[in-house]
């Protein structure tokens, strides 16, 4: 099953309507994981080492724009190689970061979910179940990717 160009069109413009709101995006993701499982939110140094409430902490907004903004790139590889071409490098930092801070199958499926949520809230008058499904696809092959590279590094 390929990923057409009508899907990756469908992401490139959700996320650019989208992006002008990056910081309440940003937020509402976030809080979205968390009301799912609240024990996640041990899970990041940047939110367990801070003394300030969740919505003024600093790291917040751009590590939830990576999280968007890698998943709308891999919907444009997708469409162009057919598989997620993240730089080799970028991908081993990413499992094995991930594997570190102890990231479970369940935690990649909340986040897909809460990610969904987001955009259906930030983008109601365009969301459709074939939006849905694009990035629902293009965030699948991502984590697939990261998945293979979780693993200790020796
Ligand atoms: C760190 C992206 C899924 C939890 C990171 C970083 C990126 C990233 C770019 C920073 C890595 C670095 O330090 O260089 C992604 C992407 C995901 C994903 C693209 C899925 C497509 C998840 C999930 C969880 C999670 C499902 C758990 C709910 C974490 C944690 C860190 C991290 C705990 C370390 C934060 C810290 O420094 O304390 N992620 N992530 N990630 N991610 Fe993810
Ligand atoms: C996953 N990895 C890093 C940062 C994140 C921010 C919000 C939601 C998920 C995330």
């Amino acid at each position: 099953l390929e990923f057409t160009e009508e899907q990756e069109a469908l992401v490139v413009k959700s996320w650019n309507s989208m992006k002008k709101n990056a910081a309440e995006l940003g937020l509402k993701f976030f809080l979205k994981i968390f009301e799912i499982a609240p024990s996640a939110q041990k899970l990041f140094s940047f939110l367990r080492e801070s003394s300030v409430p969740l919505h003024q902490n600093p790291k917040l907004k751009p590590h939830a724009m990576s999280v968007f903004v890698m998943t709308c790139e891999s919907a444009v590889q997708l469409r162009k190689a057919g598989k997620v071409t993240v730089r080799e490098s970028t991908l081993k930092k990413l499992g094995a970061v991930h594997f570190k801070y102890g990231v479970v199958d369940e935690h990649f499926e909340v986040t897909k979910y809460a990610l969904l949520e987001t955009i259906k809230d930030a983008v109601p008058e365009m969301w459709s179940v074939e939006m849905k499904n694009a990035w629902g696809e293009a965030y699948d092959h991502l984590v697939s990717a990261i998945k293979t590279e979780m693993k200790p590094t020796s």
